[in-house]
């Protein structure tokens, strides 16, 4: 099955490179994870939200369903968006997260994010986080994010 379904796509990517294989930023390993890092917590403070860059390097789409923090009572995959009148509002991601294959999604501030929700204990900034991300297709993946300040969250997201 899984040959049936990569065949034809595989062989489309091979025509349209003219015989040449087909560039990938991600490699050919599957789902690759970089520059994790979340938000640190204080004292009482009961939500934080993880962001990362995702990297398909399957030749088929897949698709970030869900995510678990073992000190959060939930996780769930959060959509920024816009109104008219500029004010921004989140909302679970219907589906979770589309992965087009060979490219890179972007979770960021001010887009889609892992909202960490009921945390048990603060997030000092500097601690890891493990956060294990589930997906349609690909194996579930471990990922260590950095717990970042205000300061250094707002300087990260700088450059
Ligand atoms: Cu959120």
């Amino acid at each position: 099955m899984q040959i049936l379904r990569h065949f034809p796509l595989a062989f489309l990517f091979a025509l349209a490179a003219c015989g040449e294989p087909a560039p990938s930023a991600c490699g050919d390993e599957g789902i690759t994870v970089s520059g994790a890092w979340l938000r640190a917590a204080g004292e009482g403070q009961p939500m934080s939200a993880a962001y990362m860059e995702l990297c398909n390097g399957a030749d088929a789409p897949d698709r970030l369903v869900a995510a678990r923090f073992a000190g959060a009572e939930t996780a769930e995959i959060h959509i920024t968006s816009m109104s008219d009148d500029g004010m921004a509002s989140m909302a679970p991601a219907e589906g979770g997260l589309a992965l087009a294959p060979h490219e890179k999604t972007a979770l960021a501030p001010g887009g889609a994010h892992i909202m960490l929700i009921g945390l048990s204990a603060p997030i000092a900034a500097g601690e890891d986080a493990t956060i294990i991300l589930e997906f349609e297709n690909a194996e579930p993946m471990t990922v260590t994010a950095k717990a970042m300040s205000p300061a250094e969250a707002a300087a990260h997201q700088g450059h």
